[in-house]
C-alpha cells in the first residue's frame, strides 16, 4: 500500500492510551508554547497574532485527542448503529470557543494567555469562520451534529470541504458586491486530512452488458475519475468525553486521470485536468433555498455522497460482516434532495459491485436511508435533466428508471385504472422537459420522511406530495427543527447564561426544558432588573462590535429590532422596510409627534445569492433608506438603520442577544421552519411574527399575550391567492401605505432619481408574489402594539423572560430525541 502498513508498537509508551495534558494554566501554557515554538516554527516575542490563534487553536485540540481517538475505538468495538448525516452544508461557525466550552478550558486559556501577555478575545477574533454553507439549512446540520455528540449518539457527518464558502458581501455605493471567502488562507488549525483513506469517484462514461455465467449483468464503464480526500473535524461533545467526526470530502485529481495525457508529453494538458477535477470542491453554490440546475453542483453532489458511502462501507466491512446488516449499523439521513444520488449509488453498489439481486438490495437500501424535507415552494424542489444525468452518471440514471418502474408497478397495481395517479407519482416527468424529481426518489427510497416544523410537515404531506402521503401515510412524519442551546445562549450570551445557572444551576445547558423553572423569576423584580441589565450588556458589546468592524455609529436606549436572514422575496424584507419608510413618513410629513414614537434602531442582515436581482434591489433599498434616515435630523434619536455587511454565524451570535425584537414576517406557508426565530426567543427577544413554519410553535409556547402575532393564516393566503390577488387594490385603499410606497417612488431615498427602486416598486405594485401589501395593515398594527408594550419597561421584561423560559423545546437535542424515536430508532 502506497501509505505503508500500520505498526504494532513495543514500547510501554507507545502502547499506553493517548492521554491529554493537564488541565491546569501551567500545563496549558507549556502546550501553548510548545506549539507556537515547534508548531508554528516562532518565538512567542517574534509572533504573530495568527501565529498565536494558530498555536491556541492546536493547544485545544490536544485536550480534545485523547478523547477523540477513544469515541471512535468505542464505536469500531461496540458497533451500535450510527447516524450517517448527509449534507452539502455545514454552517459550523467559529470553532475555538466552542472548543474551549466543550473542554471547560474558558478560564484556563484565559489565564494562560494573560500569563503569555496575550488576550483570549483578540485571539478568539482571529479566527475565520468555515462558512461551508448558505443559511439555516446548513446551520441545522451543524446544531444537529453539536447535538448527537452532547448525546453521546453516534454519528457521522459527511459533507463537502469547500475550497471557498459562502461568499463575503461588501457594499459599494449601497450595493451588493462578492468577495471569495479565503477562510483557508491563514491555515487551518482544525482539520485532520487523510489521504490514507481516499476514494475514488467515478463519471460519465456508458454501460453495457455482460454474461456473468448464466446471468447477464450490467456494468457501468466510466470516462473519468477524481481522487476523493476526507478532512476530518472534530464535534465535540459538551463536557462529556465525546468528540464525534464531521468528515468533509475535497476533490483531488487522480494518477489514470492524467497519465494518458502525460504519456502524450502534454504537460500543461495534464495540469489542466488536474484544476479540472480540483474545481468540484472549489465553491459553495451561493443558492439558498433555490437549487441551481448546474452540472458542476451535480457532480459536487454526487462526488461527496459517493465517497461517505464507500468511506462508510469500508469502515463498517470487516471480516464476517453482512452487508445485509447495513441498516441495522445507519441510517443515512438526507439534509434535503441534495444528497439523493446516495439511493441509487447504494444499489449500484449492491447490485453491480456485490451481484445481489434486484430486490434484495432494494430492501436492504430502503432501510438505510430517511429524507428530511426542507422546503414548500415549487420551483425549489430539485430536478435533475435527465440528459445531464445520463451523461454524467449513465449507471444512475438506469437505476433510477428501474426503481421508477417498479414503484409504479405497484401502485398502478393497488391504484389500478388510475393511470393519472400514477403519472403523478413518477419519479421520471416529460414536464417542461425529462427529469428526474429528486424528492419523489427520496421519498419512495426513504424509510421515513419529515418536514421541519409542525406546519411545514402538514403542508408537506397536503400540498407538495399528497399521493405519496395517501399512498404511505406511515411514512410521513414531523421533527420540529431546533438550535444548540452551547453555541447560541451559553457561548453567544455569557450574561443571560450566568443569570440563568445563579437560578436554576448548570444542567440546563444539556437540559433545556429546564428553562421553564424560570417561569416563576418573571415575577421577580430583582430577576427582571438583572435581566434588563444583561441585555443592555450586549445592546453595547455589539455598538462596539459594529463601530469597531462596519464603523456603524448607534447610540441611544432603543428598542433593538432585529431582522436577520437570506435576502429573499418570501422573507419579506420589504414589508420590514416598507414599515420604515412610513414611520419616517409620518414624523417628516408631521403626521406624528416624534417624541411620541418609541425610539428604535433597525438592524438588518442579509445575504442576496449572487444572481438574484429583485434580491440584491430589495438590499439596495434598505441601504439607501438607511442613509437617508441616519442622516435627517428630523428623525434623530428616533429611528436609525444599520445593515451591517456580511452576516454570518459570528455576527448572529453577538446580534441575536442583543434583540429586542425579531421579526420573522415570512408569507404563512413559506417558511419551512425557521431557527433564527427559535434563537431569538432563547435569549428573550419578543417576536413579531405571521403565522408560519415553526413561529406557529413559538407562540403556542410563549402563548399569544407574548408574542405579537400579525396577518394572513396559511388557508387565508391559498384563499386569497385562488381569488386572484390585487396588490394594487391594497395601494389604493390605505393611505398609509400609499404615502409610503409614493415616498420610495419620490426619489426621497435616492437623491431625487425616480427610477432607483424602479424594479422593487413595479414589483410590489403590480406582482407581489408573497403578498407584503396584503398583509401591510396588520403588521403596522402588530408594530403599534409593539410600541406601546416596550413603553412600560417591567411589563415587557416578564413577557421576555417568559419567551426564554417557555421556548426550551427548541434545543437541537429535543430534535435529536425525535429523530431517533421517530426515524432512527422506528
Ligand atoms: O432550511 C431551514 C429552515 O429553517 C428554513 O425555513 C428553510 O428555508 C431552509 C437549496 C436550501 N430550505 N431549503 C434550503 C438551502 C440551500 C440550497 O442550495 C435549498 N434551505 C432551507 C432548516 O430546516
Amino acid at each position: 500500500h502506497r501509505y505503508g502498513p500500520m505498526t504494532t508498537p513495543t514500547h510501554p509508551l507507545a502502547l499506553a492510551p493517548v492521554t491529554a495534558p493537564p488541565a491546569t494554566v501551567d500545563g496549558f501554557v507549556k502546550e501553548f508554547l510548545r506549539e507556537l515554538n515547534t508548531g508554528q516554527g516562532v518565538a512567542l516575542s517574534r509572533s504573530t497574532v495568527n501565529d498565536q490563534y494558530l498555536a491556541l487553536a492546536r493547544t485545544v485540540r490536544h485536550y480534545l485527542m485523547a478523547r477523540w481517538l477513544e469515541t471512535t475505538r468505542h464505536q469500531r468495538e461496540t458497533k451500535e448503529k450510527a447516524v450517517g448525516y448527509l449534507s452539502a452544508e455545514y454552517l459550523l461557525g467559529r470553532q475555538l470557543g466552542n472548543a474551549l466550552l466543550a473542554t471547560d478550558l474558558g478560564e484556563i486559556a484565559e489565564k494562560a494567555m494573560a500569563a503569555c501577555g496575550l488576550d483570549l478575545v483578540t485571539l478568539r477574533a482571529q479566527e475565520v469562520e468555515p462558512g461551508l454553507g448558505n443559511g439555516g439549512l446548513g446551520r441545522l446540520a451543524a446544531c444537529f451534529v453539536d447535538s448527537l455528540a452532547t448525546m453521546s449518539i453516534p454519528c457521522i457527518g459527511y459533507g463537502i470541504r469547500y475550497e471557498y464558502g459562502i461568499f463575503k458581501q461588501t457594499f459599494v455605493d449601497g450595493r451588493q458586491v462578492e468577495q471569495p471567502d479565503t477562510w483557508l488562507s491563514l491555515g487551518e488549525p482544525w482539520g485532520f486530512p487523510h489521504p490514507e483513506a481516499a476514494v475514488q469517484v467515478d463519471f460519465g462514461g456508458y454501460t453495457e452488458t455482460y454474461r456473468d455465467g448464466d446471468v447477464e449483468r450490467t456494468r457501468w464503464v466510466p470516462s473519468w475519475n477524481v481522487l476523493g480526500l476526507p478532512y476530518n473535524y472534530m464535534v465535540p461533545g459538551y463536557q462529556n468525553g465525546r468528540v464525534n467526526t464531521l468528515r468533509l470530502w475535497s476533490a483531488q485529481a487522480t494518477k489514470a486521470f492524467d497519465l494518458a495525457i502525460f504519456n502524450a508529453g502534454d504537460y500543461a494538458e495534464a495540469v489542466r485536468a488536474q484544476t479540472f477535477a480540483e474545481n468540484i470542491t472549489k465553491v459553495l453554490y451561493p443558492e439558498d433555498s433555490t437549487p441551481q440546475g448546474k452540472e458542476l453542483r451535480l457532480q459536487q453532489q454526487y462526488f461527496f455522497v459517493a465517497c461517505s458511502i464507500r468511506d462508510f462501507i469500508n469502515q463498517v466491512m470487516e471480516p464476517g460482516f453482512d452487508l445485509h446488516d447495513l441498516p441495522e449499523r445507519v441510517t443515512f439521513q438526507l439534509n434535503d434532495t441534495h444528497p439523493v444520488i446516495a439511493v441509487p449509488e447504494l444499489m449500484r453498489i449492491l447490485v453491480d459491485e456485490h451481484k445481489w439481486e434486484w430486490d434484495e438490495a432494494w430492501d436492504v437500501t430502503k432501510r438505510c436511508f430517511a429524507y428530511t424535507c426542507h422546503t414548500l415552494l415549487p420551483e425549489a424542489l430539485e430536478v435533475w435533466p435527465v440528459d445531464l444525468l445520463g451523461r454524467l452518471l449513465p449507471r444512475h440514471l438506469e437505476i433510477i428508471y428501474q426503481i421508477n418502474d417498479a414503484f409504479l408497478a405497484e401502485v398502478r397495481e393497488r391504484f389500478p385504472n388510475d393511470e393519472l395517479r400514477a403519472r403523478s407519482m413518477s419519479i421520471v416527468t416529460d414536464y417542461p422537459d425529462r427529469s428526474v424529481r429528486m424528492a419523489y426518489l427520496a421519498t419512495v427510497a426513504g424509510m421515513k420522511v419529515n418536514g421541519v416544523a409542525a406546519l411545514h410537515s402538514q403542508l408537506l404531506a397536503d400540498k407538495v406530495l399528497p399521493a405519496f402521503s395517501e399512498y404511505w401515510p406511515e411514512k410521513f412524519t414531523n421533527v420540529t427543527n431546533g438550535v444548540t442551546p452551547r453555541r447560541f445562549l451559553r457561548l453567544a450570551n455569557p450574561w443571560l447564561s450566568q443569570l440563568i445557572t445563579d437560578a436554576l444551576g448548570v444542567g440546563w445547558v444539556t437540559d433545556l426544558d429546564r428553562l421553564a423553572e424560570l417561569e416563576p423569576y418573571a415575577q421577580d423584580e430583582d430577576f427582571r432588573k438583572a435581566f434588563r441589565e444583561a441585555k443592555q450588556t450586549n445592546k453595547e458589546r455589539l455598538y462596539a462590535l459594529l463601530r469597531a468592524r462596519d464603523g456603524i455609529e448607534l447610540s441611544g436606549d432603543h428598542l433593538l429590532d432585529v431582522m436577520v436572514k437570506r435576502l429573499h422575496e418570501y422573507k419579506r424584507q420589504t414589508l420590514k422596510i416598507l414599515h420604515i419608510v412610513s414611520l419616517y413618513e409620518q414624523i417628516i410629513h408631521e403626521r406624528v409627534d416624534p417624541t411620541t414614537i418609541t425610539p428604535r434602531t433597525v438592524v438588518f442582515g442579509a445575504k442576496a445569492a449572487p444572481g438574484y436581482r429583485l434580491a440584491k434591489e430589495i438590499i439596495y433599498l434598505i441601504n439607501k433608506v438607511g442613509e437617508t434616515v441616519n442622516t435627517d435630523p428630523r428623525v434623530a434619536g428616533r429611528l436609525q438603520i444599520a445593515f451591517p455587511a456580511n452576516y454570518n454565524v459570528t455576527l448572529a451570535e453577538k446580534l441575536i442577544p442583543a434583540a429586542d425584537l425579531s421579526e420573522q414576517i415570512s408569507l404563512a406557508g413559506m417558511e419551512a421552519s425557521g431557527t433564527g426565530n427559535m434563537k431569538f426567543a432563547l435569549n428573550g427577544a419578543l417576536t413579531i411574527g405571521t403565522d408560519d413554519g415553526a413561529n406557529v410553535e413559538i407562540r403556542q409556547l410563549v402563548g399569544d399575550d407574548n408574542f405579537f402575532g400579525f396577518g394572513m393564516t396559511e388557508p387565508e393566503v391559498a384563499a386569497l391567492g385562488a381569488s386572484g390577488y390585487q396588490p394594487g387594490s391594497y395601494y389604493e385603499s390605505n393611505p398609509q401605505l400609499k404615502a409610503a410606497i409614493d415616498l420610495i417612488a419620490s426619489g426621497a431615498f435616492s437623491g431625487g432619481d425616480r427610477n432607483a427602486f424602479e424594479p422593487v416598486v413595479s414589483n410590489l405594485l403590480y406582482h407581489d408574489r408573497f403578498m407584503a401589501l396584503a398583509d401591510f395593515a396588520s403588521y403596522v398594527d402588530a408594530q403599534a402594539a409593539v410600541e406601546a408594550a416596550y413603553a412600560d419597561q417591567e411589563a415587557w421584561s416578564k413577557m421576555a423572560i417568559l419567551n426564554v423560559a417557555r421556548t426550551g423545546f427548541f434545543s437541537s437535542d429535543r430534535s435529536m430525541r425525535d429523530y431517533l424515536s421517530r426515524i432512527w430508532r422506528a
